[in-house]
């Protein structure tokens, strides 16, 4: 269909039709159906009674261990989505640690990841320029010297983290809940920076570049080269880092200077950083405009074809909780009945107010235990136990709830072409007996 259409329009005309295109196909597996399902997954399913039509079991429909590994020194085996540029997703059980560590990291590159600058890091040159009264030209050292220098927890999460949860599938790389990661990183304040530099009035958004060569080698073409409202510059989590869990940044990850923008989509954390400019206007570069980072302002018709025109950028990225402690697909001990359970939380630039668990298709749920984050824009860590009835197949099912009392939505919602913000409930299949 050429023409984009409010998803409202097409409840109003073919409730069934929305329903499905929003949820996908439903109303297939009953009796017989339910039976060879509990078959081909080697158990019974205690809950199946629970579980709604046409739902596909989490083991079948994100089978574990199916994609390829990542084979590289400093990196742990992450599933390897794409060589060429290389990116890489963390599984769900590899960010159980407070701080992740700088080999699970997940990977995501836009372009060619640059030859490792060879220099003294601390000669490493940045520009703060454009609607400013006194360009900044500073070497990394000098930055460091001059002001403060922070140490913080902060998220980092792909705008397109959860994309492969859309139904129908968008282009992107199809990330599971992987796409997040906690460091902690020490650096400066973009704000302090900004600052010293004299901002014009006029100085409305920023717009940011790195040193890394656009992936078909042509050196008039920046890889990825976005840019957000001043006012996310000058919030006090917003870093030009140096140091990643008091190390220097790995070379895959922005040696040796980068930005740190959490809560937001982590394409705003430019890393191999050379130039931060402010501009009157919204930044123009590649990855801005269209529907590049850009969500629908009004649902859309899931799969139509539409250029964004009224769409808007994303800003604070959606509340999600995973489940870290239990990998997706574990079998465990016949006669196993409680299991304790820890994970992590975050919510864009809010906190996370509550996390629940259910192991019987979200027919009931258990409340889990939150933790204050130990400073803005740092994860939260959740913990509980939940009790089973009998040995089989259950689904833990793990939802999280914003400060604004936003939860997350059993699919992923406002389908959009490129596939952001896709928040839906983690689901980790677990085999009792
Ligand atoms: N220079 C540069 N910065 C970049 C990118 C890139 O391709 N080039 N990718 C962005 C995107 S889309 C994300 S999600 C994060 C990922 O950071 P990481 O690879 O360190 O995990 O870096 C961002 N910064
Ligand atoms: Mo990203």
């Amino acid at each position: 269909m050429a023409r984009e259409r409010a998803l409202h329009e097409l409840y109003a005309e073919d409730p069934e039709r929305a329903d499905a295109l929003a949820f996908g196909r439903r109303g297939a597996l009953k009796g017989p159906a339910l039976a060879a399902m509990g078959a081909a997954l080697g158990a019974t399913i205690p809950f199946s009674a629970k579980m709604p039509a046409g739902l596909l079991p989490a083991a079948l429909a994100q089978p574990a261990g199916a994609a390829p590994l990542l084979r590289m020194d400093g990196k742990a085996p992450l599933l390897l989505l794409g060589e060429r540029p290389l990116v890489a997703e963390t599984p769900e059980a590899m960010l159980d640690d407070d701080v992740t560590p700088v080999d699970k990291f997940f990977v995501r590159n836009n372009g060619q990841v640059p030859e490792r600058f060879a220099g003294d890091p601390k000669s490493w040159r940045f520009r703060l320029d454009g609607e400013v009264d006194t360009p900044l030209d500073l070497t990394l050292g000098e930055m460091e010297s001059r002001f403060e220098v922070v140490t913080l927890r902060l998220q980092m999460e792909c705008g397109g983290n959860g994309r492969s949860a859309f139904v129908p599938e968008t282009r992107g790389n199809q990330w599971g809940n992987g796409a997040i990661s906690h460091g902690e990183w020490t650096g400066v304040r973009l704000r302090d920076v900004i600052r010293a530099a004299g901002p014009r009035e006029g100085a409305r958004f920023t717009a940011h570049f790195g040193a890394d060569p656009h992936l078909s080698g042509d050196t008039s073409r920046q890889a990825i080269n976005r840019g957000m409202p001043v006012a996310k510059a000058m919030e006090d989590t917003t870093l030009i880092a140096f140091r990643l869990n008091g190390q220097p940044i790995p070379q895959l990850h922005g040696y040796p200077l980068r930005m740190v923008t959490p809560g937001w989509p982590g394409s705003l954390s430019q890393k191999w950083l050379t130039r931060v400019m402010l501009r009157a206007t919204p930044h123009d570069g590649p990855g801005m405009g269209g529907t590049s980072y850009r969500l629908p302002v009004r649902p859309i018709v899931p799969g139509s074809s539409t250029n964004g025109a009224d769409f808007q950028d994303m800003t604070s990225m959606p509340v999600r909780g995973l489940l870290t402690s239990i990998a997706h697909g574990t079998r465990m001990p016949a006669g196993t009945r409680q299991i304790p359970l820890r994970g992590q939380a975050w919510a864009g630039d809010r906190t996370v107010r509550a996390v629940d668990v259910s192991t019987d298709f979200g027919a009931s749920w258990t409340a889990m235990q939150v933790g204050a984050p130990p400073n803005r824009h740092a994860w939260q860590r959740w913990q509980g136990t939940v009790a089973l009835p009998s040995d089989g197949y259950f689904e833990i099912w793990t939802r999280a709830t914003d400060s604004e009392g936003r939860m997350q939505p059993h699919a992923a919602a406002n389908w959009n072409p490129q596939g952001y913000g896709a928040n839906a409930m983690a689901r980790t299949a677990i085999l009792v007996g």
